[in-house]
């Protein structure tokens, strides 16, 4: 299977990306995480990015915060899908952040995850891998089964207690 490369641009983005591992565990899924900025590293953010195919990955989740380049600077050296996580690390609420990693130009697509949106980034990485994958499939269609699940569960409950 190929493995999802988690990268964030600061350390101090670990506390949302630790998310996408928890999911990634969840799905079996191989991944390797790193840290490197698109400001504070560029050289080496490039050079993870243009070696990534080689390197037995299929997709790339990049996680920043502020003025967001990480992933579009990723998206720039690979043709491997990039999904951005915005992460709210900043007095603007993520906002900057959001804008930053979504608005990438024509060419250079960033598919770019709610603010903190951590684990739907690496859900997304799952369904890229799971195109040619008929095993992981099945089990992403046995979550959503089980959060549907819950839901009516939920509902029951509810329902329950307001009943009149
Ligand atoms: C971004 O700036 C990082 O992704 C992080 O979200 C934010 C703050 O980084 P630190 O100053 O905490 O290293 O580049």
């Amino acid at each position: 299977m190929k493995k999802v490369a988690i990268i964030m641009g600061s350390s101090s983005d670990l506390g949302v990306v630790r998310k996408a591992a928890e999911v990634l565990d969840s799905f079996s899924v191989p991944y390797e995480v790193h840290v490197y900025s698109a400001h504070r590293t560029p050289e080496e953010a490039k050079q993870f990015a243009q070696s990534a195919r080689d390197n037995g990955f299929g997709a790339i989740i990049a996680a920043a915060g502020k003025a967001a380049h990480l992933a579009g600077a990723i998206a720039a050296n690979t043709t491997l899908p990039v999904i951005g996580i915005p992460v709210k690390s900043s007095t603007l609420d993520g906002i900057d952040a959001l804008l930053s990693t979504v608005q990438m130009p024509t060419g250079i697509p960033v598919a770019t995850v709610a603010i903190d949106g951590a684990a739907n980034a690496a859900l997304l990485s799952v369904e890229i891998l799971a195109v040619e994958d008929a095993a992981l499939a099945e089990k992403l269609s046995q979550k959503r089964a089980a959060d549907s699940a819950k839901v009516l569960q939920d509902n029951a409950s509810v329902e329950a207690e307001f009943r009149r």
